[in-house]
């Protein structure tokens, strides 16, 4: 039996890839789906806040079992800073190429390069809320490298490779990545509660 779960994004590049990670035995319906234009409330300010938000107001908009996710890039010599604000850290409207020119000059002449990223699962089961935390440690380079992905992935080296998450085939950044190891946890659980 496939089960249906609804991801609360818009970010297809997102959904693709939590597709690929849960299996066919899932079916992922996204927000475009069920015809939900809404804008969902993102006001918490922790990344665990903003999942939780985001997956309750879906629940209780459509009664349907859902996830929701956030995600931030946490850089240590900028005191955890773009975090919660990684999507518009260089303003409203801002572009993926905005904020990484926004990283970068903060750095700049800074030797400590040191960052993560940190992504958060909220998911709903029957009312009940579960959280799956996954996290990437790793650096962040001076020039851009790779065309894949997306965010602040060309800037992005994680620990044990060269290539930053741009150069890296979907598999082998889905496989290390903080969102990859969120959704594999929540895969589990969510297998091992189906096969109940
Ligand atoms: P939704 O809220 O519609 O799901 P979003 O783009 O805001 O999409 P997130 O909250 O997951 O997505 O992530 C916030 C930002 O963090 C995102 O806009 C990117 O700039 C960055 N980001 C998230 N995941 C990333 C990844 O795998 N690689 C690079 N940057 C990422």
């Amino acid at each position: 039996m496939v089960h249906n779960l609804v991801f609360a994004t818009n970010n297809m590049h997102k959904l693709r890839e939590i597709q690929e990670i849960l299996g066919s035995e899932f079916h992922i319906l996204s927000l475009q789906d069920l015809g939900i234009e809404t804008d969902i409330p993102e006001t918490a300010d922790t990344l665990e806040g903003n999942a939780s938000q985001k997956a309750r107001f879906i629940y209780t908009m459509t009664g349907k079992n859902c996830f929701a996710d956030d995600t931030g890039l946490e850089i240590e010599a900028l005191n955890g800073r773009p975090g919660v604000f990684s999507a518009r850290y260089a303003g409203v409207g801002c572009n993926f190429n905005d904020n990484i020119e926004k990283i970068l000059k903060e750095l700049d002449g800074i030797e400590n390069r040191r960052a993560c990223f940190r992504c958060v699962f909220s998911l709903i089961i029957e009312g009940n809320e579960h959280q799956f935390v996954g996290r990437v440690d790793g650096k962040i380079t001076t020039v851009r490298a790779g065309k894949d992905g997306f965010g602040y992935d060309p800037v992005f080296v994680p620990d044990g490779y060269s290539q930053s998450f741009a150069q890296m085939p979907p598999y082998l950044k889905n496989g290390i990545s903080h969102r990859g190891r969120a959704a594999a946890k929540m895969g589990k659980w969510l297998n091992s509660a189906h096969a109940k």
